[in-house]
This record gives C-alpha cells, structure tokens and sequence, in this order.
C-alpha cells in the first residue's frame, strides 16, 4: 500500500514538472511572436487601397478554396502556427525552394514619402507575408527597378522593408512611388499548390534509388508540369538534402534519382518522393 502511493506521489510531480515546462515554453513561443510583432519602427501613413497590386499578381496568390482544400490534403501542414515555426527553423522542408508574396502598395510619396515598411504592411495584410523574409524586391509602379529609377533610398532591406524619404532626394525631387514583395521558404511558399501522394517505385539494390518523373506517370497520375518536387527517405522520412548524399537528378522537371556510385558509402538510401502541383489540376 505504501508502496503504491509513493508511486502515485512520484507520477503525479513529474507530470505537473512536465506541464510547466510546456507552458513555460509556450508562452517563451507567444513572446517571441510578440516580440516580431512589436520589434519595428511604424509610418503614419493611411494605408492605400491594395486592391490594384493583386489584381496584377493574381497568379501568386491564392483563393479561400484553395487553401481550405490544401488543408483537406494536408492536416500535418495545415496550422498557421506550424507555418511560422516551419519559416523560424524550415529544416523540415527544401530550402531550395522559395517564393514570392503578392506586391504590397500601401504609400505614395505625397508627403514625406514613400514608407512601405515591413511592420506596417504585415498589420495591413495579415498572413500574407512569412515571418522571416529571405530577400525583398522594391519597383516603382511603371516597373523600374530602384536602381533604374535613381532615387537615394533609406531603407531597403528585409527587417525593416522599403523607406524612399523625398528629404533625402537631390534638387527637391520627390521619390517614384514603389511596391514591394518579399521572398519566403516553404511552407509559405505551399499555399496554392497541391502535394501528390508519396511515390516509391524503386529501392537502391542495383544501381540506385530511380524515382524518375517519366516512369512513375507511366503508373500514376501526376501534373504534366509540376512546381516542386520533395524526397525523404522511406524509413525515417529525412528530408534528402539532409542525407549528406550525392543527388544525381532532384529537380520537379525530372524527379529524384541517387546512384550508388555516386556515394562515399556505395549505396544510396531508398528513398520517396512527391510533387507539388497548381492546384486547380
Ligand atoms: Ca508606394
Ligand atoms: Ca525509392
């Protein structure tokens, strides 16, 4: 009988130790997110109708459907805050793969002016840019790159986005009005595709591990041009970059293929793969 209690007493503190530790963690989680929030300057320019930027990049975004069926398709990718922990530390995914977000125009240079920064354009348009940026790219409206266009930029950099000042400009010209987008990683990039199921039509017992486009639609329906290709290896599902082995075709044009003269070690591991495909195939 005491013995069973003592038991009890030593299951019931570590399970409260484990509890706080999780909530301990969480809330680090929240206030890193807040910090993100909070952590840039602010412009006090109304935001500007964004209507027009979308309307000329309506390939890169996409619509309520389709995220609700990418969801369908994918559960384990579906969180918004599984896709902020995925651009935090994207080791889960190719990190060859990137994208670009829609054109953000939320300012004229008016006033002081042309203020597209990144704190004000995130409030302004809620998820639709990834939480670490991994490049930027500012033209004006009639499509001159920043350098073309010859005006002094303050700012134009992924942490605090796009700042022409008209102060900063020679003989009292105003900036060029500018929009901006930002390149991200996956799984931002996943919005507006649809993942095929797995493929696993050769093991590496002779050559190497075949998992080649032309072969496997031969046995499967896959897209006739897909956007992205993925390969983890079949028994722990490491993403294949991750393997430290020696690809000799990976590319979505293709497939995946990994000869075993290829390696240090004589033999590739086998190896899975799917297709990121438009989603209205
Ligand atoms: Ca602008
Ligand atoms: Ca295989």
């Amino acid at each position: 009988m005491m013995r069973l209690l003592v038991v009890a007493i030593i299951a019931g503190l570590l399970f409260e130790n484990t509890y706080g530790v999780d909530s301990a963690a969480s809330s680090e989680k929240q206030k890193d997110k807040n910090e993100l929030e909070n952590s840039r300057g602010s412009s006090s320019k109304k935001p500007k109708d964004n209507k027009g930027s979308k309307e000329q990049d309506s390939s890169e975004s996409s619509s309520k459907e389709e995220k609700n069926e990418r969801k369908k398709q994918d559960s384990s990718e579906s969180s918004s805050k599984e896709e902020e922990d995925g651009n935090r530390k994207p080791c889960f995914y190719p990190i060859n793969i990137r994208c670009w977000t829609e054109w953000f125009d939320r300012d004229d240079p008016s006033a002081s002016g042309d203020w597209e920064t990144l704190c004000r354009l995130r409030k302004e348009n809620p998820g639709k840019i990834c939480p670490r940026p991994a490049a930027i790219e500012a033209k004006t409206l009639s499509g001159l790159t920043v350098a073309a266009a010859g005006d002094v930029i303050y700012k134009n950099d992924i942490t605090s986005g796009f700042i022409c000042r008209n102060k900063d400009q020679i003989k009292k010209k105003k900036c060029n009005d500018y929009r901006v987008r930002f390149s991200c990683y996956p799984p931002f990039c996943d919005r507006g595709v649809c993942w095929t199921s797995w493929f696993n039509r050769d093991n590496p017992g002779a050559t190497g591990d075949w998992e080649v486009l032309s072969e496997l639609k031969k046995q499967y329906k896959i897209c006739d041009n897909p956007l992205y290709v993925d390969a983890v290896t079949t028994d722990t599902m490491t993403p294949a970059i991750y393997t430290g082995e020696t690809f000799y075709m990976y590319n979505p044009t293709d497939g995946f293929v990994c000869r075993n003269k290829d390696q240090t070690t004589g033999k590739c591991r086998d190896y899975k793969i799917r297709f990121g495909c438009p989603c209205n195939n």
